[in-house]
Parts: structure tokens; sequence; C-alpha cells
């Protein structure tokens, strides 16, 4: 079975690196920092690695000041990829795959098993929960800090318990994880009460601009560097702003299209239960969930865009 020979490889390496997409968010950043307290509290050297910075609402997670940038690391002989579909997804951090052996860790369904062990699990509602059955196989004493780390990655890749994506396993799991001491009042509190009032200008404007498609079936939302400016808003603070074009009753197809730091155009993709986001993503070298999704490309925001929703009107036809 993969989780065994996982286990065992984990086991048998002194000095481990952990490293997950760029952009982190809840999932990637709570599996990444719950095998990383897990596995050094058995006596395992290991690092961190992301190349983004770790938006703020996630630092009160433990061991979170410990997440390093990409530099000069090069003692160990492991390195496990979570919650990562490809290796472009991990930026800079692709340079430390060379030559060791590659845990890859993922629940996305266009998961290009790039490692050396694959364990990629579409039904899992976040890779927080394929960490949780590792750790708890391993016998890892799941201290509160830990099922915290856990319990944030299923809560955020869930929707909070509302997309499709949740299962009796899921439930099952975060009740587990309560049981071992988390409070998700307090979670829900630090995560979704504690934000910026740069984020709630940003999501104002997204909301007061967004454009409607093909009988208001499509929605759309364009933020581009200028009103990153204008607003004080951060990088992180685009998290969840494509929601609300999703939830619109007559929205089958929301996207987002934003300019990143990097002058790349990140377009995100969400639906409801008709349309396969994953599919269409990957006409734009992207990828994700059948729901949720995402691609990187490069050009004019405005150009991309209209490319994009003449192809979505396709969809619908
Ligand atoms: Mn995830």
């Amino acid at each position: 079975m993969i989780i065994s020979e996982i286990i065992k490889l984990i086991k048998e390496s002194d000095n481990i690196i952990i490293l997950s997409h760029t952009a982190p968010d809840g999932d990637s950043l709570g599996s990444s920092l719950a095998l990383y307290n897990s596995i050094t509290s058995i006596g395992k050297e290991a690092e961190i690695v992301i190349d983004d910075e770790v938006p703020v609402i996630y630092r009160f997670l433990k061991s979170a000041d410990k997440i390093s940038c990409v530099d000069t690391i090069d003692k160990f002989d492991l390195v496990i990829v979570l919650d990562s579909s490809e290796i472009a997804r991990i930026g800079k951090s692709s340079k430390y795959l060379t030559g060791k052996n590659i845990i890859n860790i993922d629940h996305h369904i266009s998961n290009t098993n790039f490692g050396t062990l694959n364990m990629v699990r579409p039904n899992a509602a976040a890779t927080a929960e394929i960490v949780y059955q590792i750790i708890k196989k391993m016998n890892i004493k799941i201290d509160k800090e830990i099922a915290q780390c856990l319990y944030v990655g299923i809560v955020t890749d869930t929707g909070k318990f509302q997309y499709n994506n949740t299962t009796f396993e899921t439930h099952q799991i975060a009740s587990e994880l309560l049981k071992y001491g988390v409070d998700s009042a307090e979670i829900f509190r630090l995560i979704y009460q504690n934000i910026t009032k740069a984020k709630i200008k940003l999501i104002g404007h997204a909301i007061n601009y967004m454009e409607f498609y093909c009988d208001e079936k499509i929605s759309v939302i364009v933020l581009t560097k200028e009103q990153f400016y204008k607003s004080g808003a951060k990088d992180e603070d685009t998290e969840g702003i494509i929601d609300f074009a999703r939830d619109i009753n007559t929205v089958e197809l929301a996207l987002l299209f934003r300019e990143s730091k990097d002058g790349n155009i990140k377009i995100s993709f969400r639906s409801k239960d008709n349309i396969n986001v994953n599919l269409f993503a990957g006409e734009f070298g992207g990828g994700g969930h059948k729901s949720a999704a995402g691609a990187t490309v490069s050009g004019d925001i405005l150009t991309v865009k209209k490319n994009v929703i003449d192809k979505a009107f396709g969809l619908f036809r």
C-alpha cells in the first residue's frame, strides 16, 4: 500500500523538506504544518519552504513562524510536496526536487503524479485529510496544535463544509479533531472574522464592477494592479472574493482575473454542479478540482479576459 511505503520512506529519512504551492492557502499551510509538527515530534529534522508570503490569518498556526523562503538549504534526503497538482505550482521551490526521493501528497484531480511515491486522492476534501490518515497510521500523538492545523485545512478547502467535496469521512475526521481539543468557534473567528479594511474595499470594488455574460450565467471580476494599490490590499486578500460572483442565483460559472506581482494574469474558475472547471481551466494550462480551479497565463488582462469569456460561451451551447 502506498501509505505504508510513504511511512517507511519518512521513517528512513532524517532531513526532510516540505514544500507546497505559491499563494499558500489554509489547506497547503495546514497540511504542511501538521506534517511538520508531527514528524519533528518524533525526532526528524524538517524544514518547510514556501516561495511566497504566509497570509496573516494563518500565522497563528503552530510553527508558521518557522516557514522559510527559498534559499540555499540543501541538507535533506527527502522532499515531500503537499497540495500541489504539478511542479510549476511550487514556484522557485522546484529547485529542491533534483536527485532526491519525492513524496507527492495531494487531492487535485489534475495532479501529474510527479513524485517517486504519489498519494493522490481526488475524493479527499483536503490534503489535510490525507495527512491526517498518514500521521494517524504512524501512531504520532496528535495534540491540539496539530489538530488545529488539520482542521484549518479541512474547513477552508470545503468552504466551511459547504462544497460537494465534503463527505462522511470529512465530518468524521473533523469530529475527531474536535476531540483532540480544537475549538471550532475560535478557528472560525480567527480565519473568517479577521478581515482587513483593505480587503473589504477590494471586495467592494469587485462587487461594484462585476460583469455578467450569457444571460447572467457567467459572472466576471477583474482586479488590476491599480485596484490593489488603491485599496491597499495584498495578493492574499483576493482569497474568497470569487465566491460573491459564484453565489449569485443565476450564475453557473464565475471567473476572476487578476494581475499578479510577477506580471502574469491569474485566473480563478468556480462553478456549481454542472460545469467541470478542472477541464475548462485545462484549456488555459491550469487545473484543480471539478468546481474550483485556476490557471496562470501571460498577456494583457483585458485580452486574456476576452479570450476566456469567448471560450466560456461554448460551455453553454
Ligand atoms: Mn487543497
